[in-house]
């Protein structure tokens, strides 16, 4: 059984939970030990009584243990990025990128440590100088999903560590493999005990215990809408600070005029790779007139060369379905389409394979419009629908009718829409001819509206969250 990491030293518990295969649910990867409350507060108190002498740790001891994190994360990204799509379903292939993400997040939060950087104003007052200059904000409680298991994790914790806060990380429950790996690497990169504490448990006990707690100063989240609500709720009366990011709904457009590979590229890898589990999918493609039938023969035909399968299996470009209730979530939506009037153009049904796993053929279904559910909630699985419009200000109007406002693309050739799209566009991120999901490491992340609250993660924004601004005034 894989242990806990509290205050510096493996933990134990009596309760194990199985970490299960999703292409090949007879495949157990190990076993992990689960934290209840106790086990929860005990890293949290860790994490407070490191949080002062970290909070003054000098910056090269901060920028080399970064380093050396990143270093060895990337020396060994083919048994990490193994391990990723067996517990997650990924193909090996975006497994070993997620795991090349991970790293570089922490060369690059590394590097970062070294730019700490403040401003100096003078004041209105005379003889008096003004510096601002951040600080730690304490103890950061993390709590990831499952859909990217090394990466959200690293692109939360790397810049908590790098701006002086400790953490105490809650992995999601379906993917406690690459998170216990990376704890085992940050274990040994020389971090002071209880800087760093992982609590493997059900949100419902752990993150519970996280939510409850006066000594966590902050809490980085990434999940449901539900949850979010949840983590906002247990944090205003603490006035805690939190960043939440939350569901997608996100539009991408196809003009008349735009590339027709390009678009085809742009859709089929927006929506249905990573099995379409990711916040940043575009799961609705606005497509104008003069194109829709040639995008939708376009996307079939791509859609009919790719190979679902286990996700180990070099041959597989579509891994399953991350478990049993994602599965059964996106087959009723298939359903609740078809039931609304949605046609089902291509796949949407089980596939078998040697192996027992969770497979779907990627699902497109035409012929919806924008009040369908299937339009508005977020399925989270390999299922987009096509919404056929009039014109580029009908696809406009449609992409931003939507409660959420993550990530929002265009397909097209004309420079006058491009632009258009850019300003209008309610959505945190815009693509422009490239596809909505699959974001650099070093530039913002995050969304608007329902999608998101809080500063941005990510790159220098970054700092925005995971420090607190200090303004002194000096008389000499
Ligand atoms: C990406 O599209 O590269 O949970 C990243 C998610 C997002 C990350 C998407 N927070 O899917």
């Amino acid at each position: 059984m894989k242990p806990l990491l509290i205050g510096g030293e493996w933990v134990t518990t009596s309760h194990g939970m199985k970490n299960v295969n999703p292409s090949d649910i007879g495949d157990v990867i190990d076993i992990y030990a689960q934290a209840g409350r106790a086990e929860t507060q005990t890293a949290i108190e860790a994490a407070s009584q490191a949080a002062t002498a970290w909070g003054m740790s000098n910056l090269q001891q901060r920028h080399d243990i970064l380093h050396r994190i990143g270093v060895e994360i990337l020396s060994r990204k083919e048994e990490l990025g193994a391990l990723l799509a067996r517990e997650e379903g990924k193909t090996l292939q975006e497994g070993i990128g997620e795991v090349m993400r991970a790293a570089q997040i922490f060369l690059y939060f590394a590097s970062e440590a070294l730019r700490q950087k403040g401003d100096v104003f003078a004041s209105t007052r005379s003889g008096i100088g003004i510096e601002i200059t951040r600080e730690p904000v304490g103890v950061v409680g993390i709590i990831a999903p499952w859909n990217f298991p090394i990466a959200i994790p690293a692109w939360k914790i790397a810049p908590a560590l790098c701006y002086g806060n400790t953490v105490v990380f809650k992995p999601a429950e379906l993917v406690p493999g690459c998170a216990w790996a990376l704890a085992d690497i940050l274990h040994r990169s020389g971090l002071p005990k209880g800087v760093f504490n992982l609590v493997i448990g059900p949100g419902s006990v752990v993150g519970q215990a996280i939510l409850d707690d006066p000594r966590v100063n902050a809490i980085s989240f990434t999940g449901s809408q539900s949850t979010g609500a949840r983590v906002a709720n247990a944090s205003v009366p603490f006035l805690r600070r939190i960043q939440l990011e939350m569901g997608g709904k996100n539009p991408l457009v196809v003009l008349d005029d735009a590339d027709l590979d390009v678009a085809v590229e742009c859709a089929v890898d927006g929506s249905f790779f990573s099995t379409g589990q990711r916040c940043t999918a575009s799961s609705r493609l606005i497509v104008t007139e003069g194109i829709h039938a040639r995008f939708v023969s376009g996307v079939v035909d791509r859609l009919a060369t790719l190979r679902v399968g286990h996700a180990l299996d070099k041959a597989t470009d579509i891994g399953p379905v991350v478990d049993a209730n994602q599965l059964s979530q996106d087959l009723d939506y298939i359903a609740i389409a078809r039931s609304q009037g949605g046609h089902l153009r291509f796949g949407g049904e089980l596939v078998r394979r040697e192996t027992e796993g969770h497979f779907l053929a990627p699902a497109l279904i035409v012929e919806t419009s924008p009040d369908m559910r299937i339009n508005r909630e977020e399925v989270f699985g390999p299922v987009a629908s096509v919404i056929r419009v009039k014109d580029y200000d009908a696809a406009l109007h449609v992409a931003n009718d939507t409660e959420f406002g993550l990530s929002a693309g265009i397909c097209t050739t004309s420079l006058k829409h491009a632009v258009d799209f850019k300003r209008k566009a309610q959505a945190g991120m815009v693509m422009v001819n490239v596809p909505t999901a699959g974001v650099d490491y070093h530039v913002p992340f995050g969304g608007r509206k329902a999608s998101s609250y809080g500063p941005r993660e990510q790159g220098t924004y970054a700092s925005e969250f995971f420090s607190v601004v200090k303004t002194s005034y000096t008389s000499a």
